[in-house]
């Protein structure tokens, strides 16, 4: 793994030149818009690439864990893998830059390899203990759909001793659907060691009905954006229970992602949706954190969550949102419903 970074940096450093054709190139990238400081990146991403590739030599990327939760028993089920780069002068680089910059510049595949034996490895020794995670779930990127990439799951199984069912390899629906074909060729042959495929950011990817029943897909994970929407209007909550019964009717699993409201677990709950992860549930946190958070079952409060708030959604609440924004002056429907009781469920964190 060491080598192709090693190879890289000194490439970059010969190749200035070539360095400085490609900063042209860049103005024309479209980064993503939840990185905000795309022209920062823009400005400095050559620094950075040489950092990252140097992060990567080094090791100092770390791995978090985020918990996922089992909505009918409260009960911890899996965590998913989350790369974590903070630099030398403790500025943390989003994952949604980094991931850019090694897929840019051709270290996407060992950046996925380390993060792949990274979580097997930490999630392996877990296995003997009670906080056992069902699911291990590690993001694969676009670049890495191909033939060589089987070879690095079967090595990783084998060297970390983690079991290949409990690993699921998440893909992005957009990645996915961009070549179908080869999407589905690759993701079956990954699926022979015995692995899992999760649809990830569903919901923003354009598939069609025909991709979705083709793709061996095992699990969707739901897009945060559409559990925000979900409780903005009706037609957000009528397509969270499409794609939830969608789910179930194509036998695959389903979880909602970016979870970050009481209110949107509240409907989760009452559309049925069977699991869910998000900043309410659980960060992203160290090994050791999410080992104790699976352990815990957040649903062990008093109240049971089904049937204290409605699914239909309240013109009043389009207020409630903008108000809250300004110092939380308006309780939320679910904290109004709660306050008389006044019992909050404990939130875990790290
Ligand atoms: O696309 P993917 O699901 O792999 O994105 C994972 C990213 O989402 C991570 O960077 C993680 O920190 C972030 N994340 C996890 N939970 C939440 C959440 O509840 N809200 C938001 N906004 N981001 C989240
Ligand atoms: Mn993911």
């Amino acid at each position: 793994m060491d080598e192709p970074v090693r190879l890289l940096v000194a490439e970059r450093q010969r190749g200035e030149q070539r360095i400085e054709t490609q900063r042209v190139a860049e103005n024309d990238l479209d980064f993503s818009p939840q990185c905000g400081n795309s022209r920062q990146l823009v400005d400095s991403s050559f620094g950075l690439e040489l950092e990252l590739a140097e992060a990567l030599r080094l090791r100092t990327l770390r791995m978090d864990f985020q918990p996922q939760f089992d909505l009918g028993s409260g009960r911890g089920c899996g965590v998913e893998a989350l790369a974590r780069w903070v630099r030398s002068t403790g500025e943390v680089i989003a994952p949604s830059i980094f991931i850019r910059i090694a897929e840019r510049a051709d270290m996407i595949h060992a950046l996925g390899a380390w993060a792949l034996h990274s979580a097997c490895a930490t999630a392996s020794a877990w296995c003997s203990g009670a906080a056992q995670p069902t699911t291990l779930s590690v993001n694969v990127s676009a670049l890495q759909i191909d033939e060589k990439f089987f070879g690095v799951i079967e090595r990783t199984l084998k060297q970390t001793g983690f079991p290949a069912k409990q690993l699921e390899l998440e893909v992005t629906e957009s990645a996915l659907i961009a070549n179908l074909a080869l999407s589905i060729e690759h993701l079956n042959a990954w699926k022979q060691l015995g692995v899992r495929i999760a649809m990830d950011d569903f919901g923003t990817g354009h598939s069609s009905l025909s991709s979705l029943s083709r793709l061996p897909v095992d699990r969707l994970k739901l897009d945060r954006s559409l559990v925000h929407r979900m409780t903005l209007d009706r037609k957000g909550a009528a397509i969270m229970r499409l794609v939830v019964s969608l789910g179930a009717e194509l036998d695959m699993g389903v979880i909602a992602e970016g979870v970050e409201t009481e209110e949107q677990l509240q409907m989760l709950t009452d559309l049925g949706c069977p699991q869910a992860q998000g900043y309410l549930l659980g960060r992203p946190m160290t090994a050791e954190l999410a080992q104790v958070a699976l352990g815990k079952t957040w649903g062990n409060r008093a109240i049971p969550l089904r049937g204290r708030v409605g699914c239909a959604v309240r013109e009043s609440q389009h207020i409630d949102r903008s108000a809250a924004s300004s110092k939380r002056s308006t309780m939320s429907s679910y904290e109004a419903a709660h306050a008389t009781t006044g019992r909050r469920r404990p939130i875990l964190s790290p």
